[in-house]
């Protein structure tokens, strides 16, 4: 795929931009912005970061994603994997779609469709803490690449290497080729972890079985049985 790059000093929020103009932008094109002054996380909550962080969206607008919207963040989280390994750095995806290093969120993705009556374009957002030296004191639970493990890297490198790895997960994908998700499955976060989760309203815990095919995550609740979530949260129990 090629990849049209928009680099941008200060937007908003870069999905909002490719949103907003998906109609006159190419399948493919990259929305790169050093500030964001309303950068969006999932669910109305927000992303905070500065010149240290990498922050960008790409634009998916051709038919032949219908259907994956899904499983794109998970597949979106094994291409950050396999580009934080290149460097040596092995962090792990925390289910549905953060990146976590040494028990730290260092990245999180927010996909978000643009819809009139039927899905026109799917637009995946990608923040990453990569060169901060410090994170907000309110992000108890956030760090950086640069605080964890002391590299200072080149984000138009990072950026080029990972979206190598997108177009090679992506193709693979639209030929039903699922080998992202061993990748997932073999650096998953919560797995045999105790979680709390939201299920129809109600907030329960329970061990967290691992990611599945589908990019569902199977819980074993209190009372012994297996159940799947396949969108929301579930957070470590403190
Ligand atoms: C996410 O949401 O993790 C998705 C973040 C996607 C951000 C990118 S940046 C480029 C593109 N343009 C946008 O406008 N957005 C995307 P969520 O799982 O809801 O996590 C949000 C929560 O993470 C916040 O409520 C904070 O608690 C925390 N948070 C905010 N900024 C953070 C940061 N820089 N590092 C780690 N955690 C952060």
């Amino acid at each position: 795929m090629t990849h049209e790059i928009l680099s941008f000093l200060s937007l908003p929020s870069t999905n909002d931009y490719l949103k907003e103009r998906y109609d006159e932008l190419l399948d493919g094109s990259v929305c790169l912005a050093l500030h964001q002054t309303k950068g969006k996380g999932r669910l109305g909550r927000s992303w905070e970061g500065n010149e240290g962080s990498l922050l960008f969206s790409i634009l998916l607008k051709d038919d032949k994603y219908q259907g994956f919207a899904g499983i794109l963040p998970i597949m979106t989280g094994a291409a950050l994997l396999k580009t934080f390994e290149s460097y040596g750095t092995h962090p792990s995806i925390k289910w549905p779609n953060d990146i976590y290093l040494h028990d730290k969120k260092i990245a999180g993705i927010l996909l978000e469709g643009v819809f009139e009556q039927t899905q026109q374009a799917i637009v995946i957002g990608i923040g990453i803490n990569l060169n901060q030296e410090v994170m907000p004191t309110d992000l108890p639970n956030a760090s950086s690449l640069k605080i964890e493990s002391k590299k200072t890297l080149d984000k138009d490198i990072f950026l080029t290497r990972f979206l190598r790895n997108f177009d090679f997960y992506l193709k693979g994908l639209l030929l039903e080729d699922y080998r992202f998700m061993k990748h997932v499955q073999n650096n998953d976060f919560l797995k045999g972890k105790t979680v709390c989760f939201d299920y129809y309203g109600e907030n329960l815990s329970g061990k967290a079985l691992g990611i599945k095919e589908d990019g569902s995550i199977a819980i074993e609740k209190i009372d012994g049985t297996i159940i799947s979530i396949t969108s929301g949260e579930a957070s470590l129990k403190k």
